[in-house]
């Protein structure tokens, strides 16, 4: 079956070796897939460290893209770009969770879509409380909402003030294929 287009809302996140060179390669092998499209990219933004060991900074950063996979085909393109970028899994569950990552693909928002599955929960059950994934979030989904109608506006205001997330003023570069001719 064919699933028509829908905009689905991905977190990107990287704490080791070349930070940037990792998200660019995130949206570029994004692209890749035969069946999305990044349609856009929020800015850059160093962040602090959430939870786990001691890890350096983060870059964090939002992707918008069209895409005709479910919910869980695009869970795994993710899955297979963070594999080409070098993340190892290892330990699930135990002290590597939330410890530093070569790059981490997150699904923040699939549409105003639901999914509770064992492997699968969108929206990302931390979102609302990570500043980190809704700033740039909010850039790329202005007015969006939450299954349950709450904007992202008002989600990032119940968590206001927000600290340690910096814009770094630069942005990785769409797709080739998608910069007008
Ligand atoms: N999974 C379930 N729902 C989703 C979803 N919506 N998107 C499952 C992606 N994956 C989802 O994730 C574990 C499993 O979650 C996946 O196999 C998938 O089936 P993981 O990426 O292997 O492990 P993880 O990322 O270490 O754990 P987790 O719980 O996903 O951590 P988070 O929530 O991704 O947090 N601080 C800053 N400043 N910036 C960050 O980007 N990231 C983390 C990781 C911690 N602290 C951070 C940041
Ligand atoms: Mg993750």
């Amino acid at each position: 079956m064919r699933l028509r287009e829908e905009f689905a809302f991905i977190g990107v996140g990287s704490n080791l070796g070349d930070r940037l060179g990792y998200l660019q390669d995130a949206v570029d092998l994004l692209e890749l897939d035969a069946r999305t499209r990044v349609d856009a990219v929020s800015g850059v933004y160093e962040t602090e460290p959430v939870g786990g060991p001691e890890q350096g900074p983060y870059l964090n950063m939002a992707v918008r893209v069209a895409t005709r996979r479910s919910p869980r085909r695009l869970l795994g393109v993710c899955a297979r770009i963070e594999a080409r970028l070098g993340r190892v899994r290892r330990n699930q569950g135990g002290e590597d969770r939330w410890g530093p990552r070569t790059v981490d693909l997150d699904i923040l928002l699939y549409g105003r879509r639901r999914v509770r599955r064992p492997d699968l929960v969108v929206p990302h059950p931390r979102l609302c409380e990570r500043a980190f994934a809704l700033v740039p979030l909010i850039e790329v989904a202005p007015g969006m909402a939450l299954p349950d109608g709450t904007s992202l506006a008002t989600a990032l205001a119940r968590i206001a003030p927000v600290e340690g997330v910096r814009a770094v003023g630069t942005q990785v570069r769409l797709p080739a294929s998608r910069v007008a001719p």
